[in-house]
């Protein structure tokens, strides 16, 4: 007899893209083998828990069968790379969004361990494998990559180490703004880890060697610079402030051999899932889903899976998971749409997401309890109540269709990415939360701790306080996010 562990799995998915046929298989891979929840996650993924010691491999092979891997989804690599993720953001997105295949494959480890483990694919033996990225010893920490498509920054692309914005000049991609150094996870006591966005290093034009390149070699100086002895202070992030942003960007030209130009402006005015129907320059259609914190299951009032699963057996969309938890019902063609809003509407999907509160709607919180085993408070499960009670005292000053940022997680890691929220609640005990405010609605500025471990009654005051203050007090079209930094931060 031994212990009866039981393993959690993510998908590795760049830009969060799904065929019909592989989230059929991804459905009855979560039925047969794990919670049966699909989970999906802040980085345009899915997470399957639950998974037995005995179900690993024939879940793996399941995947494996479907097209799908779950290779470097964790571990010291470049992890899954997300990208913007509504096809109608741009009639460039489609060449944006196949970067993000490019750079995954790229920043893939070149070791086939995981099909000689999992596949049953024959063993190299005593050979060594080559990997001139990884070398032998891999990167000091994980290390992310996101790809934004302005104005819409739903990506939050500067909490990633390497972030690229696309540069569209009228309607042309002519390369990305090359950023580096983000990363949102802290710990509690040790002041010398902090949250961090990244710098904008400079532009590249669209050439998808230079492109390629570029990434490559941002990677490669943390690879060789990065901190190795400080699991702590081992992200990109603190290689960038280490070495100075002058000395990371030369370190980049000299190995790329050309230099970056000047960075070019662009200008995000949103961080939003664009819910409901929107439509494309090719004239297809996308229906993003409200799925509450990416718990995908049927019960809880709506049957998310089973009809989730009955749209993806029709076989006319594509299905797109986005970096606030939701999933995009895309590349949908005019004769196919009402097929799929009959679904939608039968199942209740329709009128749940245009029922949902502003504030829910673009609120993320994380895992957490019951699974996480760094959680010290409840994210996902908690959420949902707090917003609930949130909502009436917004409404009491008429702040309920308000568009605020508002993130939890249970601890101070950052993956429901709270501290570039505009309200963000990080988790220090069970039932208590750090409150963060003055991030603004962008992510483009980082919030500030204001009060430290409240209580649920505590946090439901001191909000009630502060938005009492914002409507009194606020300048025309300012966010809460940009008047909390000028009234209590700065
Ligand atoms: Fe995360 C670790 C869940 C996005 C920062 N994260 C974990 C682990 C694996 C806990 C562990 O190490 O044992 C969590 C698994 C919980 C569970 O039961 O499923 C976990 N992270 C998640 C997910 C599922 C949250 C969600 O509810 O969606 C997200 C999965 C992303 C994915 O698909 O790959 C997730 N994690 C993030 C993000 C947000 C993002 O990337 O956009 C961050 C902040 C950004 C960043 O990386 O700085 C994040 N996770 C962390 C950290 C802190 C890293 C650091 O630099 O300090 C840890 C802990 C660690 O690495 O040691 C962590
Ligand atoms: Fe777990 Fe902390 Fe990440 Fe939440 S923020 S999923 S509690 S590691």
């Amino acid at each position: 007899l031994e212990w009866l562990y039981s393993f959690m799995l993510r998908l590795r998915l760049p830009g969060g893209f799904l065929k019909p046929e592989q989230w059929v298989a991804m459905h009855h891979v979560a039925g047969e083998h794990s919670t049966g929840t699909i989970k999906i996650t802040t980085r345009q993924t899915v997470q399957l828990h639950g998974i037995l010691k005995s179900h690993i491999k024939p879940t793996m092979q399941s995947f494996n069968l479907a097209g799908l891997d779950s290779i470097a989804t964790c571990g010291d690599v470049n992890r899954n790379v997300c990208c913007t993720s509504n096809p109608g953001e741009s009639p460039v997105h489609d060449e944006v969004f196949q970067f993000a295949s490019k750079i995954s494959e790229m920043a893939k480890p070149k070791t086939q361990a995981w099909y000689e483990i999992w596949i049953d694919k024959e063993k190299i033996g005593e050979k060594t494998e080559e990997d001139p990225l990884y070398k032998d010893r891999y990167l000091p920490r994980k290390l992310k990559i996101g790809i934004a498509v302005p104005p819409n920054n739903d990506v939050d692309v500067f909490i990633n180490d390497i972030a690229l914005i696309a540069i569209i000049e009228n309607d042309k991609l002519v390369g990305f703004n090359l950023a580096a150094g983000g990363g949102l996870g802290t710990t509690h006591g040790n002041p010398n880890t902090y949250a961090r966005l990244a710098t904008v290093l400079g532009f590249v034009e669209n050439d998808e060697e230079k492109i390629l390149k570029a990434v490559y070699e941002t990677i490669t100086v943390q690879r060789d610079f990065g901190n190795r002895a400080d699991r702590k202070l081992s992200r990109l992030k603190y290689t960038v402030d280490k070495l100075g942003v002058d000395k990371y960007r030369e370190e980049i030209e000299k190995r790329c051999g050309f230099k970056l130009e000047p960075a070019r402006p662009y200008t995000f005015t949103e961080r939003i899932d664009r819910y409901g129907w929107t439509q494309s320059a090719d004239k297809k259609w996308h229906y993003t889903v409200f799925v509450e914190n990416g718990r995908v299951l049927d019960g809880e009032g709506i049957d998310f899976k089973t009809c989730l699963l009955k749209i993806a057996e029709l076989g006319k969309c594509n299905f797109r998971f986005t970096a606030n938890q939701n999933v995009i019902l895309t590349d949908i063609s005019a004769k196919d749409k009402a097929s799929i809003e009959v679904m939608l509407n039968e199942y209740g999907i329709i009128e749940h997401t245009d029922k949902a509160g502003a504030l829910r709607k673009n609120a993320i919180a994380c895992v957490a309890f019951n699974t996480c085993p760094l959680a010290l408070a409840e994210g996902q499960r908690y959420l949902p109540t707090l917003i609930s009670k949130l909502e009436p005292i917004l409404e009491k000053h008429s702040m309920q269709h308000d568009n605020i940022v508002l993130r939890m997680t249970g601890c101070p890691n950052g993956c429901g990415r709270s501290p570039n929220a505009e309200i963000g609640f990080v988790g220090t005990a069970y039932g208590k939360y750090n409150l963060h405010i003055g991030g603004d609605r962008l992510g483009e500025r980082l919030n500030t701790k204001f009060k430290d471990s409240l209580n649920e009654e505590q946090i439901l005051t001191t909000l009630d306080e502060l938005f009492g203050v914002y409507t009194k007090e606020k300048k025309e079209n300012e966010t809460f996010g940009d008047f909390s930094h000028r009234k209590w931060i700065l």
